[in-house]
């Protein structure tokens, strides 16, 4: 798939993008990132992208202008469809059904906002859809889009080795992930769990997924409440719950 990116800190953004399992991605040819700079696009000597509020205030505003052209030329450079989202804290909150859902589409554009924001104007003719990574306030958008471009880079098909799988991470199936454990097996912090230590698969997963739902129960009850748990599912829920409460008795 292809992201661009409207910044005006470029160079952040691309290094973002060309570290770890998402820089294989690009390098794998499964993922392009491009980036606009809206000072490239300003057309004053002085290069100037913002303006102050109308109505009065603090901070600036990003103009209409420079993004107008900047965005322009991005659609210039390939005529296919972006889908462009504007990163706010505004937005509805990026879940991993989202990030899923962006990470199938052909094309997307993001972007990233300065100051106080953007020229509602800009926001209102040239963005589909407005996306916050959460809710606290950031000093500019390219931090919640390098975010986006690391969620949806690492599921590109191909760019996650067989033993890093995507199916298994957490939210996939909306729990949190089961805990992790490498040699030794013996350590002065504590032992690895007996199960994981021998060969029976089948026990092994039963343990995760207990695992897994009893920290969700404990951490995450609100995403626990929309999950539909099948029998087995509530059976492990049910024996960590009472292993839980017992282990708890003073
Ligand atoms: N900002 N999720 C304000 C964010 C943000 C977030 C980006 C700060 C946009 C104008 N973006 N600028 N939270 O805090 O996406």
């Amino acid at each position: 798939m292809r992201i661009d990116v409207v910044t005006l800190f470029p160079e952040f953004v691309r290094q973002c993008a060309e570290i770890g399992v998402v820089g294989r991605a690009q390098r794998r040819g499964l993922l392009q990132v491009a980036t606009w700079n809206p000072r490239d696009f300003a057309t004053d000597a002085h290069r100037t992208v913002d303006g102050r509020p109308c109505g009065g205030g603090p901070g600036m505003v990003m103009r209409i202008e420079p993004l107008r052209t900047a965005l322009a030329a991005m659609r210039q450079a390939d005529p296919a469809p972006a889908h462009v989202i504007y990163l706010s804290p505004q937005g509805a909150r990026l879940t991993q059904g989202r990030v899923a859902a962006l990470a199938g589409m052909p094309r997307i554009a993001l972007l990233c906002g300065r100051y106080e924001g953007v020229d509602e104007r800009l926001l209102a003719h040239e963005v589909d859809e407005e996306l916050s990574i959460g809710d606290y306030v950031l000093s500019g958008g390219e931090l919640a889009a390098a975010v986006l471009i690391d969620a949806v880079g690492r599921l590109q098909e191909g760019a996650l080795n067989d033993a890093q799988s995507a199916t298994q991470d957490s939210f996939t199936d909306g729990l949190l992930d089961c805990p992790h454990y490498a040699k030794p097996l013996h350590d002065p912090y504590g032992d690895v769990p007996a199960v994981l230590q021998g060969g029976d698969h089948a026990a092994i997963r039963r343990w995760r997924l207990k695992q897994s739902l009893g920290r969700t129960w404990l951490r995450r009850p609100d995403l626990l409440s929309q999950c539909v748990l099948d029998e087995e599912s509530r059976a492990l829920l049910d024996e960590f719950r009472r292993e839980y409460l017992a282990s708890r008795v003073p």
